[in-house]
C-alpha cells in the first residue's frame, strides 16, 4: 500500500520570544514542497495549518513558564489531528513552528504505539522544566513534558502522561545542554550523540547505532528535526543558533538513511524563523531535506514504499 503523506503546519512562535517561526509553514510550502513530493509519486494531502488562538496570550502564566495556556490549547488540537492522520494510515509530516509543538505531535503519535521511539535532532536537549529552565521558554521543554516532567498543562496533553520513555529517546547533535538537562540525561541514562560524536564516528554509524538501539523496543519512531541541529553557517534562519553543528551534508545523509529503514512513522521539522532567515535559504534547505528524506536523491521508488533496508 502506498502511504499518503499528510502535511500539517503549526504556526507557533510563543514557545520562544522571536516572531517568525509562525511564518515558516507557509514559507516552506512556498518553496515547492508539495509539488516536489508529488514528483516523487507520493500521495500528498496538505491539511493546512492548525489555528493558533493568540487572544489569551500572556507573557508569564506562572512560575518561569511563558504562554503555557496558548501552547497547551494548540497542543491539544495538534495531538488530535496527528492522531487522526495516523488513524487513517497516513504519514504525519508536521511543519513548525517552534519546538514547543513537539508536545502535541508526540501526544498524538505516542498513543498509536506501545513504545514510540524519538530521534531528537537538535543543538539542544529540550528537557527543561520550569524548575530548571534558564528562560521559561516552552520550546526548551517539550521532551521533558513528553516524558511526564514539568507543567501539568503540558504533561497532560491528550489526556495521558508519560508519552515517551527515556530509554526510547536518542539525541543527535546536542551541544548546548543546561545543567538540569544534563542531570536528567545522566539520571535517565538517555542516549546522546554530540556533533563531535558524529564527526568522530561518521553519520552512517551514528544512524545505524541509533536504529539498532531503538529497534530493540520501539514499534514506531518519530523524527523531531530541529533545524538548529545543523551548523548555523549553513542554516541562518533559526532563533537559537549554536556553533559546531552537524553539516547539512551529514544531515541529509541522516534523514535519507533513517527513512530508508522503513521504521520512521512520523516526522516534524521545526524552529525555522522566516524573519531571521536570509533569502529563504533555511526554508529552501528544509524543503530539500524533507524531499531527501523521502528519497528524492536516492531512489524515487523508496519514497512511495519504504522498505526495510540494511544500513551501511
Ligand atoms: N535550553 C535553553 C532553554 O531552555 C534553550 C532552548 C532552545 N531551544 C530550542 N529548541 N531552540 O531546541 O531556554
Ligand atoms: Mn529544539
Ligand atoms: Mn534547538
Ligand atoms: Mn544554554
Amino acid at each position: 500500500m502506498k502511504k499518503t503523506v499528510s502535511i500539517l503546519g503549526v504556526p507557533m512562535w510563543l514557545g520562544q520570544t522571536r516572531y517568525g517561526t509562525n511564518l515558516a509553514p507557509d514559507t516552506i510550502r512556498s518553496t515547492g514542497l508539495v509539488e516536489r513530493l508529488r514528483g516523487l509519486h507520493l500521495e500528498v494531502k496538505d491539511e493546512g495549518n492548525i489555528p493558533i488562538d493568540l487572544t489569551g496570550r500572556c507573557k508569564r502564566d506562572g512560575k518561569n513558564i511563558k504562554n503555557v495556556k496558548t501552547i497547551a490549547k494548540c497542543s491539544e488540537k495538534l495531538a488530535a489531528k496527528v492522531s487522526d492522520i495516523l488513524e487513517q494510515q497516513c504519514f504525519p509530516l508536521i511543519l513548525g513552528g517552534d519546538h514547543s509543538i513537539a508536545i502535541g505531535t508526540l501526544a498524538g503519535a505516542a498513543k498509536h504505539f506501545n513504545n514510540l521511539g524519538v530521534i531528537w535532532y537538535d543543538a539542544h536537549a529540550d528537557m527543561n522544566t520550569p524548575e530548571t529552565s534558564p528562560s521559561g521558554n516552552i520550546h526548551g521543554m517539550p521532551l521533558a513534558a513528553s516524558m511526564g516532567l514539568g507543567h501539568p498543562a503540558l504533561t497532560g496533553i491528550g489526556g495521558y502522561q508519560g508519552k515517551i520513555k527515556p530509554e526510547n529517546i536518542v539525541l543527535i547533535g546536542a551541544r548546548d545542554i543546561d545543567d538540569g538537562e544534563r542531570q536528567l540525561i545522566a539520571e535517565k541514562n538517555i542516549k546522546v550523540y554530540t556533533t563531535d560524536d558524529v564527526n568522530k564516528l561518521g553519520i552512517e554509524r551514528v544512524i545505524r547505532e541509533t536504529i539498532e538501539y531503538l529497534a530493540q523496543r520501539c514499534d514506531g519512531i518519530h523524527l523531531s528535526f530541529d533545524l538548529d541541529g545543523i551548523d548555523p553557517k549553513e542554516i541562518p534562519g533559526v532563533g537559537t543558533p549554536v556553533a559546531n553543528g552537524i553539516s547539512y551534508k551529514d544531515s541529509e545523509k541522516a534523514v535519507q538513511l533513517l527513512f530508508a529503514t522503513g521504521r520512521i512513522t512520523s516526522a516534524e521539522f521545526v524552529e525555522v524563523n522566516s524573519i531571521l532567515d536570509s533569502d529563504n535559504i533555511t526554508a529552501q534547505l528544509t524543503t530539500n531535506l524533507v524531499c531527501d528524506m523521502f528519497g528524492e536523491k536516492t531512489k524515487g521508488k523508496m519514497a512511495a514504499e519504504p522498505r526495510r533496508q540494511a544500513l551501511p
